[in-house]
C-alpha cells in the first residue's frame, strides 16, 4: 500500500515531532511516499529540495497522490500546500484521513471539516496521545471496506 502523508511545511513545522509518530506509524501499513515531511532537517523555508525549485516539487507531489492508494493529512497547523493536497485528493476521490487536534485552540477549515462524507473523506478530532489509535481505527475500517 502506498501512502501519502500531508503535513504543513511554509505553514511552520511547529508539529514537526507529532508528524513523525504518525509516519512512523504509517510505515507499519505500507510505504509513505512523503516521509520528509516529517523530516526534522527540513524548516519551514522548506529549503533543501527547493534547488530542485517548486514547479518540481509541486509536479512530483501531484503525481504521487496520483499513485497513492491512501491519504492521511495532519491539518491543525494551517498550510495551503496540505488544503491545497486535500481539494485535489477529493477530487481523486482517494480514501483520506484528516487529523485535527481541537485542543490546539484553533478551529478547522470548514472547507476540510465540511468535506467529510463519512466515507471517502473523513475527519477525525484527536488529542496527540491518541494519535496512533487514530489511525489503527482509520487501517481497520479500511480492511473492512
Ligand atoms: C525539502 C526537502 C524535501 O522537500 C523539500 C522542499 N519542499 C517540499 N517538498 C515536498 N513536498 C512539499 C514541499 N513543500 C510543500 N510540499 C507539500 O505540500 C507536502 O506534501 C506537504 O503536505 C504540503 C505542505 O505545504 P506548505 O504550504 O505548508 O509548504
Amino acid at each position: 500500500m502506498k501512502v501519502y502523508f500531508c503535513g504543513s511545511i511554509r505553514g511552520g513545522r511547529d508539529d514537526v515531532a507529532l508528524y513523525r509518530r504518525i509516519v512512523e506509524k504509517l510505515q507499519s501499513y505500507g510505504t509513505v511516499l512523503t516521509e520528509h515531511v516529517s523530516s526534522t532537517e527540513l524548516s519551514d523555508r522548506g529549503e533543501d529540495a527547493s534547488a530542485a525549485g517548486d514547479k518540481f516539487i509541486h509536479d512530483r507531489d501531484v503525481d504521487w497522490l496520483r499513485q497513492s492508494d491512501v491519504v492521511v493529512a495532519e491539518v491543525t497547523q494551517p498550510s495551503l500546500g496540505v488544503g491545497y493536497e486535500l481539494g485535489r485528493v477529493v477530487d481523486m476521490k482517494k480514501k483520506t484521513l484528516c487529523m485535527f487536534r481541537p485542543l490546539s485552540g484553533r478551529v478547522l477549515s470548514a472547507m476540510i471539516r465540511g468535506a467529510d462524507d463519512g466515507d471517502r473523506f473523513v475527519v477525525r478530532d484527536y488529542s496527540e496521545d491518541k494519535v496512533e489509535n487514530v489511525l489503527e481505527e482509520f487501517f481497520n475500517m479500511l480492511k473492512r471496506t
